[in-house]
């Protein structure tokens, strides 16, 4: 029998309340230990009853109960949450009280973990729900939620069966060639069961990029060399005198981060150190900065200075800036114009003077990473990497499985690799799993979920 696990729910601070939660055979019977009110033991499932949690003849708190019995319970098994007054020192309070009764303080996640191993919800919902407590915005809440419904975990069940009705199909004709009655599995067939899968996942991935997005934000960076006005860009952007802005070269010396929303998502704007090459100290600090930023964001706006003709640091940076997701930014357009630019990048002109062309470079963004769809999109996602890389594993089974074909590969030494793919969906929704990965899943969630 699996003891009884108990932990405060909500985060710790100073709230209008807390909530501690016990699960277990036992959650009811020691509840009721501590409990001054109604016989907890006697009373209806999915109820909530008003008291006092006591430690001997002092009352601790004044509480509400709900009493949850199992097994329609998010565990499965009886639970007891006490919604109690916020404050520190009452919840510990009461948890001591709880774990001198004989419940264990539960590990982090256990609950969702319980909930997984008691077959109450699939591996990727109980990521959501760790995706839904850690979720900031209204469409990350909405995402998480698509998961906790269980629309991702069938729709990668859909596309397990349509696996598992090949490699069947595969296996009869090995096992059993006299069975007339299954079709034999061809190269042009195996094709045709083969590629509607591949689409499925790539479409998969596709919308799981999206997802990414959505849970993270995109991280744009505001790159190009001194002076050509990259802080006043940031400022004019979030409208806020965030940055210093003055005309002395090598103003920036640090990265300055801001966010705005773009249509719901959150654009995290990096302001960086103009680049040049430098001797002093702290300047050069900066600038190093600038160039892993360079590398590490999602999508880099490199500026220029419409009053000045390509220098050759300008060049540089347009180059480095090739296979990196950016477009240009064609600062000071109110000066006369001494740039000459040829490229087929996306430019983007205007001023921060009379905040020309901000707008536009806004809408830019919006386009490149189809922010206008999302709203609409329907929300089957996966949004973390451990997710992402397996549906990748299996598409590259699937590869695997059209190239072989081309090659000529008998059909029968392909179902290694459907099986592959059938695996990795499987470790994608924990129909097949290794305990080790289970426990570390379930290690990083909160305690007390
Ligand atoms: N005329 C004009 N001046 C601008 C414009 N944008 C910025 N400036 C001026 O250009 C100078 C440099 O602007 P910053 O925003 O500090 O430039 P920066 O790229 O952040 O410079 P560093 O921090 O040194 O890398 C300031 O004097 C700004 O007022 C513009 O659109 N038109
Ligand atoms: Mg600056």
């Amino acid at each position: 029998m699996e003891d009884t696990i108990a932990a405060i729910s909500t985060s710790l601070g100073v709230g209008a309340i807390s909530i501690i939660r016990v699960s277990g055979s036992n959650a009811i019977f020691i509840v009721n230990q501590i409990f001054k009110g109604k016989d907890l033991t006697k009373v209806n499932s999915h109820t909530i009853h008003y008291g006092f949690i006591m430690e001997n003849d002092e009352e601790i708190d004044e509480v509400l109960v709900t009493v949850m019995k199992a097994p329609k319970t998010f565990t499965t098994e009886d639970i007891v949450e006490i919604n109690c007054h916020g404050g520190i020192a009452t919840t510990k309070k009461i948890l001591e009280l709880l774990l001198e009764k004989g419940c264990r303080l539960a590990e982090a996640g256990e609950f969702t973990k319980r909930a997984f191993l008691n077959g109450r919800i699939s591996l990727l919902e109980a990521e959501s729900v760790s995706d839904l407590i850690e979720s900031k915005s209204n469409k990350q809440r909405q995402m998480a939620m698509s998961g906790i419904s269980g629309r991702t975990t069938s729709l990668v069940r859909e596309i397990r069966d349509k696996l598992l009705d090949v490699i069947a199909n595969i296996e009869v004709n090995i096992d059993y060639p006299e069975y007339e009655d299954a079709i034999e599995i061809t190269h042009e067939n195996l094709k045709e069961k083969v590629e509607p899968i591949k689409k499925d996942l790539e479409l998969l991935l596709k919308n799981s990029e999206v997802g990414k997005i959505i849970k993270s934000g995109i991280d744009v960076a505001l790159i190009g060399r001194p002076n050509v006005g990259k802080s006043s860009i940031l400022n004019a952007l979030l409208n806020e005198e965030k940055a210093i802005v003055t005309d002395i070269s090598g103003t920036t010396r640090d990265a300055i981060e801001a966010q705005m929303t773009l249509n719901g998502i959150e654009i995290n704007l990096i302001d960086t150190a103009g680049i040049r090459d430098t001797e002093d100290t702290v300047e050069k600090i900066g600038v190093d900065k600038s160039k892993k930023i360079l590398e590490t964001a999602d999508l880099v706006i490199l500026v220029l200075n419409n009053n000045e003709a390509l220098t050759t640091e300008d060049k540089e940076l347009l180059e480095k800036i090739k296979d990196k997701t950016h477009l240009i930014f064609v600062n000071k357009t109110d000066l006369e114009n001494k740039l000459v630019l040829e490229t087929n990048d996306t430019i983007v002109t205007g001023n921060t003077k009379d905040l020309d062309g901000l707008e536009a470079l806004k809408k830019k963004i919006v386009e490149m990473y189809h922010l206008d769809e999302i709203q609409e999109k329907d929300l089957t996602y996966l949004f973390n990497v451990r997710q992402i890389d397996l549906v990748k594993k299996a598409l590259a089974n699937i590869n695997q499985i059209l190239n072989d074909i081309q090659k000529n590969i008998p059909v029968d030494m392909l179902e290694i690799h459907l099986r592959e793919a059938f695996d990795n969906l499987g470790l994608l929704i924990g129909e097949t799993y290794e305990d080790e990965l289970i426990d570390k899943l379930f290690k990083n969630f909160c305690l007390g979920k």
